[in-house]
């Protein structure tokens, strides 16, 4: 059964009644997949604690409702397909009957290895289909799969090791993208040196590049597998019982631990990809992210996997061998929706319409945009040449937090607005809070982000810190949760997400903390202090601008700007090397030692007409030394 909604006034019917009864509602959803026992109760709730539960004492194994659920009626229908860097590489396809037995497999595997309920699974791969066999097997084992991005560095990898107690690493040798090729095992094998509870790691043979094993710890992944039986029986799992933990960054600190749990995340994440994309019995989607991403977990592996459409996996970049790769790829496969990041339509449309020309994107339906605003040139491009204005754009407003789409179009349902992600999907309720905690309601209004009544694919803790859950998300505004995010509701109560009003930067839709990155740039010796801001960049969305005080040491400052990028590259990885560093005599700093920041985005900006009153600055003359500086 399918819980698709077909017309706009069927829309708002089904958001009416979501707001009305959400139990029933979400019950009524939830109908529609295989428990093992249904749930006693729909939902327990406050945002206080916060302490949310969905489908109460529901027992489900999410991997059933994938496998199972598909073996004996779309068993040899493409499940995954994947296609490599190397156009002239073989591609691959896993029916739902292969996937169901690599997954049962790799779950013996893991059984064997001594993996129970509840354990931490570290998953470090590239993008290749066992990455997703990788994930089902914990989740079919009970295990709590973490994944990490796979270009994070191995001080980064360490961290989340350490935090979630992992006793197993899954991970490849290396990795192929575009013309390179990464070492991922030598990665694994130094965040290793710090850390102490993992006592397996298994290795997938990607590149076949020469790789240390150590004995006892290491395995091949395709030894491993030899001789396993290709069946497995699920284990069960409470509605409430975490299905994985996914780090992601703020506004202060270390990378936070999200974590989701099975049955609600699993409703959430079907529920969203069937509407929001209109998937049809027969479809093929492909989105263009990567699995170590919340984009990844629930719109190339869970949500499009549970309602048995094809999905597509792509190991390399947009760019390799050529500018038209995404289109030959979309034309190969034929594909039907196509969903990928704004960052990446810049890229492209940087490259000018000849790389398009080849191909005919005549399959596509549907074109989706997420991670960052997607601004109006880049929309219209995207509708015009690659959409060719017949496809209908889903701009789809999303966190790591939510599980899931919040807002967005359905496609071919929803009238759409360049740079708007529209209204808010059935469940969601939203509220635009003013600086006072002052819900603002009616149309024409802008102000904070928060979410008002809980769905059932939000955050359930922090992994390892409940209260800094409840800090982050739930104390803002009370009895609410706090997005992070400033937004604007227009005359027509449209949404527009305007990005965030917190310390978090959003660089080519990867979420980075300014705090974050200060931190690893002070790892650097010479550095003495740090201020880090974001600004407007071409194609990344923002760019990370860095001010830092140095010791300089006789150094020129080309070779330290060098040394200190090195630095982030080694602490976080390459996605969190500054893009401006200006070395700097001293930062703008208020009696109370507060570094302004306003003015440091004002400078990184490029705005530096009305700095604004500056008069509780200790030395209001360091702004005009900073500006003399400034990076162009
Ligand atoms: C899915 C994802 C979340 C942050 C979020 C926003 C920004 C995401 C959009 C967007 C404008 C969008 N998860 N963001 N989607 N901003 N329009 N359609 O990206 O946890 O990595 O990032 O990304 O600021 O808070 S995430």
């Amino acid at each position: 059964m399918s819980d698709r909604i077909h017309t706009l006034s069927g829309y708002f019917h089904e958001y009416q009644k979501s707001v009305a009864d959400p139990e029933n509602f979400w019950a009524r959803v939830a109908d529609s997949f295989h428990w093992k026992k249904r749930w006693d109760k729909v939902l327990d709730w406050n945002f206080e604690g916060p302490d949310v539960k969905w489908f109460l004492n529901g027992k489900l194994n999410i991997t059933e409702n994938i496998l199972e659920r598909h073996l004996y009626t779309i068993g040899d229908k493409p499940a995954i397909i994947w296609e490599p860097n190397e156009p002239g590489e073989d591609s691959r396809t896993l029916t739902y009957r292969q996937l169901y037995e690599e997954v049962c497999r790799f779950s013996n595997v893991l059984q064997e290895k001594g993996v129970q309920k509840g354990d931490k699974v570290i998953i470090y791969m590239p993008m290749v289909p066992e990455a997703a066999v990788a994930m089902l097997a914990c989740a079919r084992v009970g295990a709590i799969h973490s994944v990490v991005f796979a270009g994070f560095s191995s001080n980064a990898l360490a961290d989340r090791i350490n935090d979630c107690e992992a006793k197993v690493v899954l991970t490849a040798d290396g990795n192929f993208r575009g013309n390179k090729k990464i070492p991922v095992k030598a990665v694994v094998d130094e965040a290793l040196e710090n850390t102490s509870t993992v006592s397996t790691v298994i290795i997938y043979q990607r590149t076949g590049q020469e790789v240390s094993m150590k004995a006892g710890r290491d395995f091949w992944w395709h030894e491993a597998i030899e001789g396993k039986d290709a069946h497995q029986e699920a284990v069960e799992m409470d509605s409430e019982d975490m299905l994985f933990i996914l780090y992601t960054s703020g506004s202060t600190g270390k990378p936070k631990g999200v974590v989701h749990t099975c049955g609600g995340y699993m409703v959430y994440s079907k529920y969203t990809f069937e509407n929001v994309f209109q998937y049809s019995p027969g479809d093929v989607y492909w989105c263009t992210a990567d699995i170590g991403w919340i984009t990844g977990h629930s719109y190339i592996v869970y949500g499009p996997l549970l309602a048995g459409a094809t999905s597509i996996m792509f190991e390399g970049v947009p760019t390799y061998p050529h500018a038209g790769r995404f289109w030959e790829i979309v034309d190969k496969y034929k594909v039907n929706q196509f969903y990928t990041a704004p960052t990446a339509i810049r890229a492209l449309q940087a490259h000018g319409t000849e790389p398009i020309e080849p191909f005919k994107l005549d399959s596509l339906k549907v074109l989706g945009s997420v991670g960052e605003p997607i601004n109006e040139e880049a929309w219209h491009w995207y509708h015009t040449h690659i959409g060719k204005t017949k496809c209908p754009i889903v701009d789809t407003w999303w966190q790591t937090e939510t599980g899931g789409i919040m807002v967005s179009p359905l496609a071919g349902i929803t009238p759409t607005k360049p740079a708007y992600a529209t209204l808010p999907l059935p469940g969601i309720q939203l509220a635009i809070m003013d600086t006072e905690g002052k819900e603002m309601t009616g149309n024409s209004v802008e102000g904070n982000l928060c979410v008002k009544f809980p769905w059932p694919g939000m955050i359930r803790t922090t992994y390892g810190d409940h209260d800094r859950c409840k800090q982050t998300y739930f104390s803002a505004y009370k009895g609410m949760y706090f997005t992070g995010d400033g937004v604007k509701r227009d005359h027509d109560g449209y949404y527009r997400i305007l990005g965030r009003v917190d310390d978090v930067i959003n660089v080519s839709g990867h979420r980075m903390g300014t705090a974050e990155v200060e931190n690893a740039i002070n790892e650097h010796p010479l550095v003495v202090e740090s201020a880090v801001v974001g600004y407007p960049h071409q194609v990344k969305g923002q760019g990370i601008y860095a001010y830092v005080i140095c010791d300089m040491k006789n150094r020129s400052e080309q070779s330290l700007t060098n040394e200190i990028k090195d630095t982030v590259t080694k602490i976080i990885g390459p996605i969190a090397k500054p893009d401006k560093i200006q070395i700097v005599p001293g930062l703008p700093k208020t009696r109370s030692g507060k570094i302004m920041r306003r003015i440091l985005r004002k400078v990184a900006e490029g705005n530096m007409d009305n700095m604004g009153d500056t008069s509780t600055l200790l030395d209001p003359d360091v702004v005009d030394k900073i500006i003399e500086g400034r990076i162009e």
